[in-house]
């Protein structure tokens, strides 16, 4: 019986030469489980480090958009791409912390700035410190993506309060040069082991239906949970196609695609928050909930994401009281 095996310790737990690791085959044989018996284990693995109940909700501001010298094929804020989006210089602090003081109002706990630079300047970077200061007065939890950092930027956010940083892999390493031409895999991880040695909380994670296969799509997972340490909030993104980008005409990935993704990233990251991210404004309510039974246990609340529309707040409320989902 083909399930037996695939159900055989070895072929689903991490090496066991190298309690910590991850291998691509492993991640893989979690994704070719029976839908049933992956969402058994994913749930299982929640239910041992979380209360299955609880989501965590972050709210996104984009603080400086488009213009971005990048070339990563999903994005609508590279310059090199012909997109709606229009350039918006960095925003003024008192204009951030009135978007944070409304998110709080909102009851959210963390509060996160992205901004469209390949690396932020030493002046922007002063800038945003303010910003993550003043946030944090707020009572939230601060969060940036501000793209690559140089020696000693972590350093500096860290002392203006900063809890999380956003940097995600976004793919497997094999598949990278395939959606970013301008920067390598490898420039990733060195800004993440940057934030790692500055003791700031790393969110990284990834986006899904890129044309990736199911074994990028492990291969990622698996990167991400064999880093020093897994990131303590894992990002899974439904690719937003974004006309005039490369990606903007790509089909829609099968949802129990995007179920069993979160359900391995559940698995082989046990103890870290999994955002259901980009993409829940075209998911139905049901297939929502099929991500929570999967182990997501966190989401991005309010009306945008960056440049996208993201779920509304009022459907939003309705599906966690028709769940019974308390946010946290
Ligand atoms: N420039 C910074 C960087 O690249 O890290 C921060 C901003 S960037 C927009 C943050 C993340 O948003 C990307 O790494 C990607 O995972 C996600 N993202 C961007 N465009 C997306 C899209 N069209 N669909 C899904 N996720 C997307
Ligand atoms: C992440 O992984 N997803 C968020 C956040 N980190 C910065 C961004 C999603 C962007 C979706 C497309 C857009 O709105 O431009
Ligand atoms: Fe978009 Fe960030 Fe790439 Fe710039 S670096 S194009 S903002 S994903």
């Amino acid at each position: 019986m083909t399930q037996a095996v695939a159900m055989t310790p070895d072929a689903l737990a991490p090496d066991s030469a190298f309690p910590s690791r991850w291998t691509v085959d492993a991640v893989l044989a979690l994704y070719e489980l029976p839908f049933m018996d992956l969402l058994w284990r994913a749930q299982s693995a929640h239910r041992q480090h979380f209360d299955a109940n609880e989501i965590q909700r972050s709210t996104l501001l984009s603080i400086k958009t488009g213009g971005c010298s990048e070339d990563c094929g999903y994005c609508s804020q590279s310059a090199r791409y012909d997109t709606e989006v229009a350039r918006k210089h960095l925003m003024p602090v008192e204009e951030v912390v009135a978007a944070a003081r409304a998110a709080k109002e909102n009851g959210v706990s963390r509060f996160c700035m992205g901004a469209a630079w390949k690396s932020p300047r030493e002046g922007d970077l002063e800038k945003v410190m303010e910003m993550v200061r003043a946030v944090k007065e707020l009572g939230l939890e601060t969060c940036v993506t501000l793209g690559m950092l140089k020696e000693g930027q972590a350093q500096k956010l860290k002392e203006a309060g900063l809890d999380y940083y956003n940097h995600n892999l976004d793919t497997d390493r094999e598949f990278y040069g395939q959606v970013v031409k301008s920067h390598t895999h490898d420039d990733r991880m060195e800004t993440l082991s940057q934030v790692r040695d500055a003791g700031i909380h790393i969110c990284s994670g990834g986006i899904i239906g890129m044309g990736e296969s199911r074994r990028n799509r492990a291969a990622l997972l698996a990167q991400l949970a064999n880093l020093p340490t897994p990131p303590e909030s894992v990002p899974i993104n439904n690719l937003v196609p974004i006309p005039g980008t490369p990606f903007g005409e790509l089909p829609p990935l099968d949802p129990f695609e995007f179920v069993r993704t979160i359900a391995a990233a559940r698995i082989v990251m046990p103890t870290s928050h999994v955002r259901l991210s980009a993409g829940r404004e075209n998911m139905s309510d049901e297939l929502q909930a099929l991500c929570f039974l999967a182990g997501a246990n966190s989401m991005f609340y309010g009306d945008h994401l960056l440049t996208s529309p993201n779920a509304d707040v009022s459907r939003d409320e309705a599906l966690f009281g028709r769940l019974g989902l308390r946010p946290v």
